[in-house]
């Protein structure tokens, strides 16, 4: 931790200054990374009430932070594209031209670290040494976000090293500033390499490493210099053989991601070992034998805690242990802590995520949904050895998921790459009437990547059908579905760890050991060659998870034009025929009965 700037590279010692002129901080503080530098600033952040200490026997090194109550997530409404036209941010984005852009935000930040420190933190998103990797530096008036910086990210000398004196650095400014929501903007500025954020502390607004620069700005070079920058999970598989396999795999938030990416295989299963390389993005470029290699450029999870226990993701609660920050989750006056969906029922009394008592059977939600821990990927007991590969690892299988209760089968593989991408681009969720702000129904979310497309959405998809003629050796494409209903609205498939069934079968057909039965939207398995033994599901209820209806998929595919249209001109015509030849087969075999 330096007050004079531990560098001589000019551009960034110019940006910080400039920086520093608008927001006239009291104090500059630059990152080193280092141990002692970490203990220091959660002692500040401790006396200044920003961090709650937790029972430190219990949960060693751990903290609790209240974020402002109106600040609790990430805000789609207030994220920007910033490019020079609209149509280059496309019609699924909100767009500002750069210069009001950059005139809007900098009225706000104008003096607003007056008093306070700015943390100047340098990063790299990946491996250090990975061709892969790139360097951030984040300006931050909070310690909060430098807090969980160091968590998520490699931080300080280790960047400033990898940037040298004239290296390529992405400029991230943030400032929580007063922290209303009328003065709150995410804004990035691609042709910039440049992302400027304000009056939002929460973190996929504020931990700028990871959405803003690990997606957005990230797709946009991406697309740029011919690799994907996607959200994705990246897991191990390793067999009982020793084969070891990596998959990559898109799910939009609250269908399990963290969960997938930590599964512990069943019982009939031992043998088998899932590790876990990353949890929520992934970095994929061609490598070796021409097939695409994957890093997560983070080095920890933020993860949604309500609902994680010991029954669900082991891995996830041994990863929260120690050295993690837990945000807007309920405590005890004594230091511990619990949410909804903890591994046991609250105690008679607790302090509610806004920090008011809360007592046993209160209709109140004592965490916030959206709750979260920042922890060390270290702390993972499954942790891959191959997380810090500067090479990455090569991906087998990409697999699509969404929650979907008719409809989509447990498990469906692309015709080929083409057809996957079209997978990708039609993905849905289904939203809750429950979900403020969501027309009830199925949210289409491209790859995942709806709020994370740093440009147009349907140049993005031409880019994935383009990187085909970059992959020699390509991964195979699925798309599954945990969530599938039976007709008294319960769902049939088990989920958790019997995934593994399903992504044993993906594995087996990735290295071409099972054949496959076609169906006219995709294959699917052969009854023999998945391995249902011991799972908690009659015959029949195995074939209807399986099932492809095809009047389900005739109003599937009629659906899509709506999103088609919204996408507009730029929408690939490969993926427009996609669906025009899957109706077309539906609905003529519908017609011969
Ligand atoms: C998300 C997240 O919102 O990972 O997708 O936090
Ligand atoms: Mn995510």
């Amino acid at each position: 931790m330096a007050t004079t700037a531990p560098t001589t590279h000019a551009a960034l010692l110019r940006w910080v200054d400039e920086t520093a002129k608008l927001t006239k901080p009291d104090r500059i503080v630059w990152l080193d990374g280092s141990e002692a530098e970490r203990k220091r600033l959660t002692e500040e952040a401790v006396a200044a009430k920003v961090l709650i200490p937790l029972d430190q026997k219990k949960w060693p090194g751990c903290y609790y932070h209240h974020s402002n109550p109106n600040d609790v997530a990430r805000v789609e409404h207030l994220t920007v594209i910033c490019t020079p036209t609209r149509e280059e941010a496309g019609p699924t984005n909100n767009w500002m031209a750069p210069a009001d852009a950059y005139a809007k935000l900098g009225a706000i930040y104008d003096g607003c670290m007056k008093g306070r420190t700015m943390y100047v933190v340098p990063y790299i998103m990946g491996p250090p040494t990975s061709p892969f990797s790139k360097v951030g530096i984040e300006v931050t008036d909070s310690v909060y976000v430098a807090l969980n910086m160091i968590i998520m990210a490699r931080v300080g000398t280790v960047a400033l090293e990898r940037l040298g004196q004239d290296g390529e650095f992405n400029k991230g400014l943030h400032a929580v500033a007063d922290c209303s929501p009328d003065r709150r903007w995410i804004c990035h500025f691609p042709q910039d390499n440049t992302i400027w954020s304000v009056g939002s502390g929460y973190g996929g607004n504020a931990l700028l490493g990871k959405k803003c620069l690990a997606l957005r700005i990230g797709s946009y070079l991406a697309k740029n210099e011919g690799w994907l920058a996607e959200h994705m999970l990246i897991l191990e598989a390793e067999s009982p053989t020793g084969e070891v396999s990596y998959v990559a795999a898109a799910f939009p938030s609250a269908c399990g991601k963290t969960n997938f990416a930590m599964m512990i295989p069943p019982k009939t299963f031992d043998g088998w070992k899932i590790r876990t390389v990353g949890d929520d993005i992934a970095w994929m470029r061609v490598g070796e034998n021409g097939q695409l290699w994957a890093v997560n450029p983070e080095n920890g999870y933020f993860g949604v805690a309500p609902g994680t226990n010991r029954k669900t993701n082991p891995n996830a609660m041994d990863s929260v242990r120690k050295d993690s920050l837990f945000t807007n989750v309920a405590r005890t006056a004594g230091g511990d802590i619990w949410w909804e969906g903890w591994d046991t029922e609250a105690p008679a009394e607790l302090i509610d995520w806004k920090g008011a008592a809360w007592k046993k059977g209160s209709t109140e939600k004592a965490a916030h949904p959206n709750s979260r821990f920042t922890a060390p990927a270290s702390n993972n007991p499954a942790i891959s050895s191959k997380v810090n590969d500067p090479a990455g690892v090569p991906i087998s299988a990409i697999i699509f998921g969404g929650r979907r209760s008719t409809t989509v089968p447990l498990v469906l593989e692309a015709f080929n790459w083409t057809h996957g991408v079209f997978m990708g681009a039609t993905m849905g969720s289904e939203t809750t009437a429950a979900a403020v702000g969501l027309k009830e129904g199925v949210r289409r979310d491209p790859m995942a990547m709806l709020p994370f497309i740093g440009y147009d959405a349907g140049t993005y998809l031409q880019h994935w059908l383009d990187m085909q003629g970059r992959i020699p050796n390509p991964p195979k494409v699925y798309m599954v579905n945990w969530f599938r209903k039976d007709g008294n609205g319960k769902f049939m498939w088990p989920g958790y760890g019997d995934n593994m069934r399903v992504l044993k079968w993906i594995l087996d057909r990735a290295h071409g050991r099972v054949t496959a039965k076609e169906t006219l939207v995709g294959n699917v398995p052969r009854p023999e060659d998945i391995n249902l033994s011991g799972v908690d599901l009659t015959p029949e209820a195995a074939r209807k998870v399986m099932d492809v209806d095809l009047a389900e998929w005739e109003t599937e595919l009629e659906s899509q034009q709506e999103w088609f249209e919204k996408l507009g001109k730029t929408l690939p015509r490969p993926i427009a025929l996609q669906r025009d030849i899957l109706l077309e087969r539906v609905r003529s075999a519908r017609k011969q009965g």
